[in-house]
């Protein structure tokens, strides 16, 4: 039975996280979406089905930090899959550490191989390795930086609040797949332990950059000196609901990949190993598409692992059926 509109639906599920980010692929029960490109099929999923979204990641089957991806028939009979990554309170056009899930889902399920397999997104394809150690690499869509060093100033509240006196702070704007701000401008360590002022610093940065030209901008990503031995940097990601990324987020990372390009900070090919504010890494790489628009293809490697397999029950009966939001 669909979910969507009929009482009692069962949506099969198959739950993995990607470096501490956890992921929900739907294979089964999903709304119908029609044949169209994923760009086309999100919007009826955004138009006529949000409360399966909602459903799916919301409490109380999921929670903030849960990423949905909801399993499509692809459009070009050459690609693998095609998927829609969702969240808490949207829909996301790409999703690094869900795209590992994925494979690692259709690699658990006996549906793939390793070797690469094109997958359809709403912002285009993607091409994922499943290697042989069970490690996935991401060549994501192409990535560039739209702006540099621009100066947001906040609203003054962090004093208050133990996010530092910082009134001004200057970061670039960049797409990955999805939009970052990134700055290194931050008075609170990059340690799990400060998790909640690094969320309302985030916050704070967030809804400045929204409100001072930037409207786009749904993700935060401060980056500094990493911890661990062998890697190059660590970040802190926020994500659109508020959640924190667990993973060092494979969108922010090709956003930070190429705000490097462009500023000559890395070499074509030359890896660059991100640390997350849990610890958990990805590997990240990039080639040029077109180097004086400073356009690059990034390529992600990470891991993910599977953590059930489950049907969800979708009762309308149930007051809490669509999820808390
Ligand atoms: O890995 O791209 C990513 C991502 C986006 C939001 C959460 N993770």
């Amino acid at each position: 039975m669909r979910a969507g509109n009929k009482a009692s639906a069962r949506v099969q599920v198959i739950d993995s996280h990607t470096g501490g980010e956890p992921t929900r692929v739907v294979i089964a029960g999903g709304p119908e979406l029609g044949r169209g490109s994923m760009a086309d099929r999100l919007k009826v999923f955004r138009d006529q089905h949000d409360r399966f979204r909602s459903a799916i990641v919301n409490e109380p089957r999921g929670s903030d930090v849960l990423v949905g991806a909801l399993l499509c028939e692809p459009a070009n009979p050459e690609a693998s899959a095609g998927v829609i990554f969702f969240n808490n309170v949207g829909y996301l056009g790409m999703c690094g550490h869900g795209t590992i899930g994925l494979i690692a889902t259709l690699a658990h399920l006996g549906r793939i191989q390793p070797g690469k397999h094109r997958l359809e997104t709403p912002v285009g394809d993607v091409i994922a390795t499943l290697n042989e150690d069970g490690s996935v690499s991401v060549e994501n869509v192409p990535s560039f930086r739209k702006a540099k060093a621009v100066a947001i100033t906040l609203d003054g509240s962090g004093a208050k609040t133990g996010t530092g006196d910082r009134i001004e702070v200057a970061g670039d704007v960049a797409y990955g797949g999805n939009w970052f701000f990134l700055t290194k401008e931050c008075d609170v360590p990059l340690e799990f332990s400060r998790i909640e002022q690094l969320i309302e610093f985030t916050w704070r940065i967030r809804r400045a950059v929204n409100a001072q030209g930037f409207p786009e901008v749904d993700h935060v990503e401060l980056f500094g000196a990493p911890q661990g031995a062998g890697a190059h940097s660590r970040n802190f990601v926020l994500c659109p609901g508020k959640a924190y990324d667990r993973s060092p987020c494979g969108t922010g990372t090709s956003a930070k990949l190429a705000c490097m390009a462009a500023d000559g900070t890395l070499a074509e090919g030359a890896e660059h190993v991100v640390e997350s504010i849990i610890g958990s890494r990805f590997t990240g790489k990039f080639k040029w598409v077109d180097r004086e628009k400073g356009v690059i293809v990034p390529t992600i490697t990470g891991s993910a692992h599977i953590t059930a397999e489950a049907t969800l029950m979708l009762d309308e009966q149930d007051p809490y059926c669509w999820g808390i939001h």
